[in-house]
């Protein structure tokens, strides 16, 4: 059965959003307006059950981006998304949908 997909939906500047993750598997996730801003979530049993992807963006495109790039946590994490940057991002899964 699917779950929903993954997806803060807009996080606005100096703002964070916190999405509780599922089971195990690994997740692409990329910024909606920027989908060139790739995050890699990887869930496993025993992990972290929480942490911090930190989003930036910048006066070049190089500077966009989540930080870290990949993250390993537990089942029902929670991953909070602050938004450092100037402009309204999104950690959304790239393929729509849980597998
Ligand atoms: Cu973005």
């Amino acid at each position: 059965m699917d779950r929903a997909a993954l997806d803060t939906g807009p996080i606005e500047p100096g703002s964070a959003t916190t999405l509780q993750l599922g089971e195990d598997g690994t997740f692409l996730l990329l910024c909606h307006p920027h989908p060139f801003m790739l995050l890699e979530v990887t869930v496993v049993p025993g992990g972290p059950v929480q942490t911090h992807v930190h989003i930036f963006d910048g006066p070049t495109l190089a500077e966009y981006r989540f930080e870290p790039r990949n993250v390993t946590v537990g089942p029902g994490a929670l991953v909070e998304y602050p938004n450092h940057g100037a402009l309204e991002h999104t950690a959304t899964q790239a393929d729509g949908h849980a597998h």
